[in-house]
């Protein structure tokens, strides 16, 4: 097993590496690592080694389908090409996982850019969790001059709003930080909610950080618009034939280190958010209803449904 395959996989599975787009990233370069540290000769050895990656990068994290979908493509473009050797085939890795990262970053600039039309000056911004993409757009709404606050929830049970916030205060933004059962107070204050996406499934529902369903429902209590901010590759085709998108459960350890024994404690790191709750996927193709991913998805990457 490649060493920077080994090593991704257990940072992304400690949280050392946190949010979709990121452990994409991560595991897109360990890739990259495979394919400079490999001792493999043959396309074959080659081949087997890309394959352990496979595995190992998928069971790093189960609900995260951006990263599935970026090992496959590279994947996919070393068997398409005719090398016999690794060392050709290594070169495929790199030019292909550049590529991706290339379009990863320009569908990030173009989200941002799209999305930070819905913000105006003197809005209130309730987000969840810490994901690079809402993120992105909010610093981009900032860069075109927008005066805006942020609400964040802290995000038990790992904190990640806490990401969320710094951020924001580096950006000059006024940000007011919440524990997540304070969501429904601070609702009514809020002009609109923006979050990430881990997992877009075919029906177009939104899968994301435990505890976004709740604020969904909640945005929908006080008519507040809610929007998913995600590149269109956070969609999962497998959920196209009949599959569930796993929800990645995490150890009881983060929740209550010391919980008193018999008690069951439960850590699920995501849940799902119905499409009707869900004004519109801001991605890179514009904002669209959530339902009509799939076919975009149809239009621009038929790749996925092979
Ligand atoms: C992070 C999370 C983020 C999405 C999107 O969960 O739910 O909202 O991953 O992030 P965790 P991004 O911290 O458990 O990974 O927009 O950066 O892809």
């Amino acid at each position: 097993m490649a060493q920077a395959v080994r090593v991704t996989a257990e940072r992304i599975r400690k949280l050392e590496v946190q949010g979709a787009r990121n452990v994409a990233i991560a595991a897109i370069k360990a890739l990259e690592g495979l394919a400079e540290e490999t001792s493999a000769e043959t396309r074959k050895q080659f081949m087997k080694e890309l394959e352990e990656a496979r595995v190992t990068l998928f069971a790093s994290r189960a609900t995260e389908p951006l990263m599935r979908n970026a090992v496959r493509w590279i994947i996919s473009q070393v068997e398409n090409s005719d090398g016999e050797d690794a060392d050709t085939l290594a070169e495929v890795v790199s030019s292909s996982s550049n590529q991706f990262l290339k379009d990863l970053e320009a569908s990030k600039e173009l989200i941002a850019e799209i999305g930070a039309k819905r913000i105006r000056d003197g809005m209130v911004v309730f987000t969840h969790c810490h994901s690079s993409t809402v993120t992105h757009l909010l610093s981009k709404a900032k860069e075109d001059g927008k005066t805006f606050e942020v609400v964040c929830t802290e995000t038990r049970p790992v904190f990640q709003g806490r990401i969320t916030a710094k951020e924001m205060l580096a950006l000059g933004v006024k940000t007011t930080f919440i524990v997540d059962s304070a969501a429904r107070s601070f609702m009514r204050d809020a002009d609109i909610v923006i979050v990430g996406a881990d997992a877009i499934t075919s029906e177009g529902n939104v899968i994301n950080k435990i505890g976004t369903g709740t604020i969904a429902l909640l945005a929908h209590e006080a008519r507040k618009p809610f929007y998913v901010v995600a590149e269109l590759l956070k969609f999962d085709p497998a959920t196209a034939c009949g599959d569930y998108e796993k929800i990645e459960e995490r150890s009881p350890d983060e929740v209550w280190k010391d919980a008193p024994e018999k008690l069951i404690v439960r850590n699920p790191a995501f849940d799902v958010t119905r499409r009707d709750f869900i004004h519109g996927v801001i991605c890179e193709e514009g904002i669209i209803p959530p339902h009509s991913v799939k076919e975009v998805m149809h239009r621009k990457h038929p790749w996925i449904f092979e």
